[in-house]
């Protein structure tokens, strides 16, 4: 545990953080990290200190309910399924996250790994850097293509919005899923993600982890997709049943597929590092240097304004009307 500078409020920091929302927690907080998330690596003086976590990584109720004083935890990122939300709205705690200053990022991202998928880019400069273009001539034909495709979204929210906004500019129909229609949208609906698998050839997640989505997308929808499907995840890796999808990848009950997020992450099981017909990235949706800083940015300044005017600036659904006792 090192207290890295004294000040009135203290952040606690478990884990790793982005050098700069670091360098911005020290130059306004005094800040405890501890090198993951673990209550038992506190002082009970340290514990009794700590009113506000800045993390990107698991803030679980144990952590939560050994912190008398906590008011606030900022998660850094956008998808929060890493924090115990509930429990924290439970004991009036504000939790934060970082949306829209991701969006395009991470949609730019997606449309990237499904043209990656679809044109087997990786593996056509595989090809040219082992000399195999001088060696035995052209990379071979693709099997996929985007022409003719039909898209499906699995949440259209801010980032799934943005990935059909541009797929849309490519000449594809768009279809999605959520538990709610979006008003006055040009896309189709279907009210359940089976029959938006019916119904398209693409299926792209960008819907968040949680309870509500964990493994919904096995086998069947796989099956629904049919043998010209392509599944891109840049949501979350827990809401596949990834060894489902290693099978319908290996017996060729989809095309190919492009993920950026596993559920175990960092670790890829082996069935789908094994086939040959997935592009695997290290969840990298958000990351650029100029998209990271400003999600650190926002962190810090949820914490800014909760400590100075006692207000967050993007508290997540759970946590709306949570205002600060103190202030
Ligand atoms: P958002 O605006 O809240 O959109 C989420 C969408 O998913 C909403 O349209 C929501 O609609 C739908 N949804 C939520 N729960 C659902 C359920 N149980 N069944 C069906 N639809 C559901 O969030 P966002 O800013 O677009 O971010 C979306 C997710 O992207 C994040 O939660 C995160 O997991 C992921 N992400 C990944 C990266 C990366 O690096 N790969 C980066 C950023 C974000 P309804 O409420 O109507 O259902
Ligand atoms: C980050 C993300 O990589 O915002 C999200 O939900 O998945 C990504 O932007 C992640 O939050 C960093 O931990």
């Amino acid at each position: 545990m090192t207290i890295l500078r004294q000040s009135a409020n203290t952040i606690l920091v478990p884990g790793k953080l982005l050098p700069h929302a670091l360098g911005r927690l020290e130059e306004n907080f005094s800040v405890i990290r501890i090198e993951r998330s673990d209550p038992d690596l506190l002082s009970p003086e340290a514990a009794e200190k700590v009113a506000g976590i800045a993390a990107m990584t698991v803030v679980d109720a144990r952590l939560i309910d050994a912190l008398p004083n906590l008011e606030i935890i900022a998660n850094f990122g956008v998808g929060y399924d890493a924090v115990d939300a509930k429990h924290a709205a439970s004991k009036g705690i504000m939790v934060t996250n970082t949306p829209d200053v991701l969006t395009d990022e991470v949609a730019d991202l997606a449309v990237g790994l499904l043209i990656n998928t679809v044109r087997e880019l990786s593996k056509a400069e595989a090809w040219l850097r082992a000399g195999r273009w001088a060696g035995e001539g052209p990379y071979p034909l693709t099997k996929g293509t985007l022409r003719g495709r039909s898209i499906g979204i699995f949440g259209l929210g801010r980032i799934g919005m943005a990935v059909a906004r541009r797929l849309e500019a490519f000449g594809l129909p768009i279809s999605y899923h959520n538990r709610n229609k979006v008003e006055a949208c040009p896309y189709t609906y279907h009210p359940t993600l089976l029959s938006l698998a019916e119904a398209v050839d693409t299926l792209i997640c960008v819907a968040p982890g949680g309870a509500a989505t964990e493994k919904v997308i096995g086998r069947e929808v796989f099956e629904a997709l049919g043998p010209n499907g392509i599944f891109v995840n840049v949501g979350r890796g827990s809401t596949v049943d990834e060894e489902a999808l290693a099978q319908a990848l290996a017996d060729g009950t989809i095309l190919s597929a492009g993920l950026d997020v596993f559920a175990r992450e960092p670790h890829v099981p082996e069935s789908l590092l094994r086939v040959d017909n997935a592009c695997l990235l290290p969840h990298v949706g958000s990351a650029s240097v100029h998209t990271r800083q400003a999600m650190g940015d926002l962190m810090v300044d949820n914490l800014i304004s909760w400590f100075n005017d006692g207000k967050a600036l993007t508290p997540v659904p759970e946590s709306v009307g949570i205002a600060r006792r103190s202030a």
